[in-house]
């Protein structure tokens, strides 16, 4: 049902409603929430929550657009407090039209003049509008309503003006008269006598909305027996919000600390909720792509030999390219394809490295161990889509692109056939040579290591690899049998992969030409720099 015409129900149903008042999308749902038919969007609290006065000091288009964030918060009926209608009849024709497209079920308007003042603020001073004038402007919103359901509500403020009942009831029959739904009959006494009063003259000859904000002591029965039809609490969660909102910042002010706020206030995860976040959760599993989120293992405890003092007290991950540490590099570079909670393994100098965006676990014994022992204090964060990668390379990210492209769910490497026939000890045989020309086979990988005889190497793996669910599993399983032969310590990644082949896995290649360096000397570093 639209909400144009569930206000409309709600306002001339038997039955009283009640409307609570909201300020904001978040209000606006913890009133729906809460279990309320409509919500009131109070020219009050919106002003106040805004910090300006409720002068019209916001302008007509600001309501609008925040009123839209609260129709759009909530599923129950917002009904405007649309002030004077801000302007003449030909404002209030734009109003209404505007309402009405962001989705608001109607309006109330009171017979003052732009700008208007509070009703609680010296209202004896208050103008009220002519009449005529006012009726007209009744007449021009009706008149400009597409949906026939679209609630307009006349509000007479002759009360709070202290021009007395009889001017009260003369202006209600002139509204009526002019087209309106419904009356809003407006008192600042605390007691409701006047109120009733005009009720009992009244005879409900168009339903009648109240607002018992200073008569807030008088019994909801009283208004169900005089045939009430809506009532509207104006105010009362932007005043809770105050009180909430001024102890806690006192006591933090005092406090300096979090211990006694934190358990009085809404957690996080409510905060979240009240946001909707469950259905963008919702939508990304259905309209993202299934790839299980990207994370990284980096490599980076040992010395690195070969820098002449360089690294005496910079590790060399920390060592700069074009001004940026490898390792920030390597993180930007993983970032850039979605990876998150990167792990860094530091040994050498594990202080200095701090770059920010990483987990770090340290190998104290970096000195007489090597690569897989750094890894196996890694081995909880091998999840089913991971990086692993040495600290100390620097390379271009297409690299990274063609890893993840053809990355399966088990273990793929990053080799570079340009180096084919090399002498580098991460040298790899394949199952077949890199042709330069697209392929639908994969490439398994045959051997790794020193065995691989030079003149028959097809590249070097570039000390980047990607693990799925099933390739994280294989690794961990190395790991576990090079703990348990006593290897462990001082073995080679590529030592790792022997010994997942060895058990029978397959491994990947992933072959590309060039385009890295694998920072292990002063040239590499000026190699680097190069790229
Ligand atoms: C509002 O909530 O802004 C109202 C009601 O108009 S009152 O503040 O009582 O005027
Ligand atoms: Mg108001």
């Amino acid at each position: 049902m639209r909400t144009t015409t569930r206000l409309r129900q709600l306002v001339t149903r038997p039955e009283i409603a009640f409307m609570m008042e909201a300020h904001d999308g978040l209000s606006a749902r913890i009133a729906e929430e809460a279990g309320f038919e409509g919500i009131w969007a109070s020219g009050l609290t919106l002003s106040a929550s805004f910090g300006v006065r409720d002068n019209n000091e916001l302008s007509w288009t600001q309501v609008v657009e925040h009123v839209a964030f609260m129709a759009e918060a909530a599923s129950v009926p917002v009904l405007l407090d649309g002030d004077t209608g801000y302007g003449n009849f030909n404002n209030m024709r734009r109003l209404v039209r505007k309402l009405e497209q962001v989705g608001v079920g109607g309006v109330v308007i009171e017979d003052k003049l732009f700008p208007k003042t509070n009703s609680f603020l010296r209202s004896e001073l208050q103008p009220l509008a002519d009449i005529a004038e006012f009726s007209g402007k009744i007449k021009a919103g009706k008149d400009s309503q597409q949906d026939a359901d679209f609630v307009l509500i006349a509000r007479v403020e002759a009360l709070i003006a202290g021009w007395g009942l009889s001017e009260a009831l003369k202006r209600a029959e002139a509204y009526h008269a002019a087209g309106a739904d419904a009356i809003l009959i407006h008192s600042k006494q605390s007691s409701p006598a006047e109120i009733f009063a005009f009720l009992a003259e009244w005879s409900n000859r168009l339903p009648v909305v109240l607002v018992p904000t200073t008569y807030w002591r008088t019994s909801t029965e009283d208004f169900r027996s005089r045939q009430v039809s809506m009532v509207i609490w104006a105010n009362h969660l932007l005043r809770a919000s105050i009180s909430a909102m001024q102890e806690t910042a006192r006591r933090l002010r005092a406090d300096d600390s979090l211990l006694a706020v934190e358990p009085q206030v809404a957690a996080l995860h409510e905060v979240f909720r009240l946001q909707g976040d469950a259905e963008l959760a919702e939508a990304e599993r259905r309209y993202l792509p299934a790839r299980e989120s990207l994370s990284a293992v980096i490599l980076a405890a040992g010395e690195g030999a070969d820098f002449g003092g360089l690294t005496a007290r910079v590790p060399k991950a920390m060592l700069r390219v074009q001004g940026r540490p490898i390792l920030a590099r390597l993180l930007d570079d993983f970032a850039a394809f979605g990876g998150r909670n990167a792990v860094v393994v530091r040994g050498h100098r594990a202080e200095a490295i701090d770059v920010p965006g990483a987990r770090f676990v340290d190998n104290p014994d970096f000195a007489s161990t090597s690569e897989a022992y750094s890894l196996s204090l890694a081995e909880g964060d091998l999840g089913p889509s991971t990086l692993v990668a040495f600290g100390d390379i620097v390379l271009k990210r297409h690299l990274i692109q063609a890893l993840l492209e053809e990355a399966g769910d088990g273990i793929t490497l990053a080799v570079d056939s340009a180096l084919a026939g090399t002498a580098d000890t991460d040298r790899i045989m394949a199952d077949h040579a890199d042709t330069g020309r697209f392929s639908f086979e994969p490439v398994q990988l045959r051997v790794i290591g020193e065995t691989v005889a030079p003149a028959e190497a097809h590249g070097v793996w570039i000390g980047l690899m990607h693990l799925g669910r099933e390739g994280a599993r294989w690794l961990a399983e190395a790991i576990g049998e090079a703990r348990a032969d006593g290897s462990l310590r001082t073995a080679r990644l590529r030592d790792l992969l022997v010994g997942v082949l060895a058990a029978g896995h397959p491994v990947r290649v992933v072959y590309g030409r060039g385009g890295w360096v694998n920072v292990n000397d002063v040239a590499g570093l000026v190699d680097a720099s190069g790229l």
